[in-house]
């Protein structure tokens, strides 16, 4: 279990005073200034080494990432645009880090922005977080005020602003180019990739758009340094993570571990273990809706992170949401409702995705009935192959993935409910 002192958010349960006086009592904004005079170099070089992957689902390396901006300007102002629209259903940790520990965000945003060559930078949070855009933007007031934000941010020597930009409830904006899109002032609809944002991002301009659990980590990195942050987890899959757990555990909570935990452990150690106990554990989500599903007694001795939950499960570490679910659920149930979020988000514009997440949820609406032939579970299946990586963003594979994760595991259920509605024994759950 990782040790209180080896913990980045030392007020994710928001115990302790947020304020800027806090945050600095907890080591927040020490030698700020000192860091960014090691310069732009040092600092991504520190966070390539540190091994750190982003923190919004796709796990892409943060410091390569960094490293695609251009080195020297070249006429064209350069972005940190920072993802704090987190909507995917199940992940609830970025929340956190804004109501109860913003410092470590902006403190963040100074340090990356300065990387970049940024002399500006947005936060694009969730339409609904109303307590965490308070939170946030009482904290950068603050930060101006003391200095650490504006011109020589932290006696640093680097003119730095940071702006909050609220956004208006849609999951799409959550893409990154749709966010880019959004705070542009259009409508929120991906933009083909390439050119990726590095290249031509906000207003045609270098922009790198990272997770707010990924930026927040940045300032803790530097500080103790890069070896530091990789000695946890394993080798690819490096650092402290943040575990949203909620469902049929007895304690859901959001945890700060190290990356590789086992289910097991992260489960019994901070979540009171399975409703039921581990015998009535059926299935688990384990990072974000858009990941399939994976059946319960595989998960046991699973290893979270990355490498492990992708390559042996078929699943994926995601934003790290862990959704559990216990046998009293009805799993066919439970992904239609996944299907019938991902109809109503799909932002329209590509067919195979407008058309195949309603199709998809249509067909899992009369699953869940049982009213479908059995034939139609491979005709499903055939569907979600024909959105899968043909679509212009990832809310088409995401809409597809949790059915393929259903049916691959769950398959004999979703058969004797077909079978049971035409024998008439439909179940009470499955007619509710
Ligand atoms: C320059 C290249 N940049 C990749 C950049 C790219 C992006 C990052 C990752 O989707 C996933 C999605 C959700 N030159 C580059 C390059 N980049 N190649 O690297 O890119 P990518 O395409 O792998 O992923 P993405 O489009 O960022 C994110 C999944 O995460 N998800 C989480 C969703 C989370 C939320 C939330 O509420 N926080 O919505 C869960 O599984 O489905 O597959 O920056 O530009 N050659
Ligand atoms: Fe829009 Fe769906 Fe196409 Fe993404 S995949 S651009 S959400 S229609």
């Amino acid at each position: 279990m990782l040790k209180d002192e080896d913990r980045i958010f030392t007020n994710i349960y928001g115990m302790h005073d947020r304020t800027l006086k806090g945050a600095m009592a907890r080591g927040h904004w020490d030698g700020t200034g000192g860091i960014i005079k090691k310069g732009r170099d040092w600092i991504i070089d520190e966070m390539k080494a540190s091994g750190l992957r982003g923190r919004g689902g796709a796990g892409f390396p943060t410091g390569l990432k960094w490293s695609f901006m251009p080195k020297e300007s070249d006429g064209r102002p350069a972005y940190l645009v920072v993802n704090a629209d987190e909507s995917e259903p199940g992940t609830c940790k970025d929340r956190e880090i804004m109501r109860h520990d913003p410092h470590t965000l902006i403190e963040g945003c100074l340090i990356a922005s300065f990387a970049m060559n940024a002399h500006t930078c947005y936060i694009y949070i969730r339409g609904e977080y109303i307590r965490e855009r308070e939170a946030l933007q009482a904290a950068i007031d603050e930060a101006y005020d003391a200095g650490l934000l504006g011109k020589n941010a932290a006696g640093s020597g680097w003119d730095f602003d940071l702006f909050l930009h609220h956004g208006a409830g849609a999951y799409i904006c959550g893409e990154e180019t749709a966010l880019l899109e959004s705070l542009e002032g259009k409508k929120g609809m991906p933009r083909m990739k390439p050119p990726f944002p590095a290249g031509a991002g906000l207003y045609g301009c270098p922009t790198t758009v990272n997770n707010v659990e990924s930026i927040a980590v940045v300032p803790t990195i530097l500080r103790r340094g890069a070896s530091w942050f990789a000695g946890f987890g394993r080798q690819n899959n490096a650092g402290t993570k943040l575990f949203a757990v909620s469902g049929h555990v007895n304690n859901p909570c959001v945890v700060e571990e190290a990356m590789s935990i086992t289910f097991e452990e992260l489960i019994e150690k901070h979540c009171g273990g399975i409703r039921g106990g581990w015998d009535n554990l059926k299935a688990v989500i384990p990072g974000g809706s858009s990941v399939p599903c994976v059946r319960g007694e595989k998960m046991k001795d699973a290893i979270m992170d990355f490498d492990y939950l992708r390559g042996e499960l078929g699943s994926g570490l995601g934003t790290a949401a862990v959704i559990v679910m216990d046998k009293q659920t009805d799993i066919i149930k439970a992904i239609w409702r996944l299907s019938k979020f991902y109809k109503h988000e799909s932002c329209g514009q590509c067919t195979p995705c407008r058309e195949g997440t309603g199709w998809m949820m249509r067909v899992m609406d009369r699953l869940v009935r049982g009213e479908a032939e059995v034939e139609e579970i491979d005709m499903l299946f055939d569907v979600t192959k024909q959105v899968e990586g043909h679509t212009i963003c990832a809310l088409g594979d995401a809409a597809a993935w949790p059915i393929q994760g259903l049916i691959r595991n769950f398959r004999d259920e979703i058969e004797d409910r077909i079978k049971a509605q035409k024998s008439g024994r439909v179940s009470a759950v499955a007619a509710e």
